[in-house]
């Protein structure tokens, strides 16, 4: 880790054998959705997958669009429970991302909805296709910053991160892989 920066990389959290049987039950498994969101005053295809768990009852909201928790598939509830023991911090939510190929995106944003509270902590697991992301202060000297995440890769941002830096996993057109990524949160 950088020591001046908010956030932490734990390289190869999880290990390779246990990343692909989990990606593999993912594509096969895991209920995906085709999310539509409004932006610039019209609804579209957000572009990547995605599905939301959580303890029944809690929602997050984003562009518009209302996720409300279920409860938790036991392989999603399991890594929840290690990450929590791992970092000592819990969490009540997990947003899952599944960007198909190196077209599929998320621009620069903040996870700073109201429901997650003053602080956000948020923990970033990344299975599949390694992908570039990029954090950006928001004030100057709007340093960027480029991390490899790979898979298996857990990535922790702590506070003040989503105060002070936006993150983007950008276009690589050149990707052809299937990344996931799991962004577990703690809703208030
Ligand atoms: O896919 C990633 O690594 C980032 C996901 C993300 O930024 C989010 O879900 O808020």
């Amino acid at each position: 880790m950088d020591k001046s920066h908010p956030w932490k990389l734990y390289s190869s959290w999880m290990p390779p054998e246990e990343s692909e049987a989990l990606l593999s039950q993912a594509l096969d498994h895991w209920p995906w959705e085709q999310g539509k969101v409004h932006l610039f005053g019209s609804w579209h295809d957000e572009p990547r997958w995605s599905f939301f768990q959580a303890d029944p009852g809690l929602m997050y909201r984003y562009a518009g669009r209302t996720l409300v928790g279920s409860g938790w598939l036991p392989e999603l509830h399991d890594l929840r429970k290690r990450i929590e023991h791992d970092l000592g911090i819990p969490f009540n939510s997990v947003l899952v991302n599944g960007y198909r190929h190196g077209a599929d995106y998320m621009g620069y944003h903040r996870d700073n909805e109201v429901e997650l509270g003053q602080n956000p902590q948020v923990a970033s697991l990344s299975l599949g296709a390694t992908r570039d992301f990029l954090l950006r202060r928001i004030a100057p000297p709007k340093d960027r910053h480029v991390l490899s995440l790979q898979s298996g890769d857990l990535l922790w941002m702590k506070p003040p991160c989503q105060d002070v830096f936006e993150h983007a996993l950008p276009k690589r057109i050149r990707v052809q892989g299937f990344r996931i990524n799991l962004t577990f949160r703690l809703i208030h």
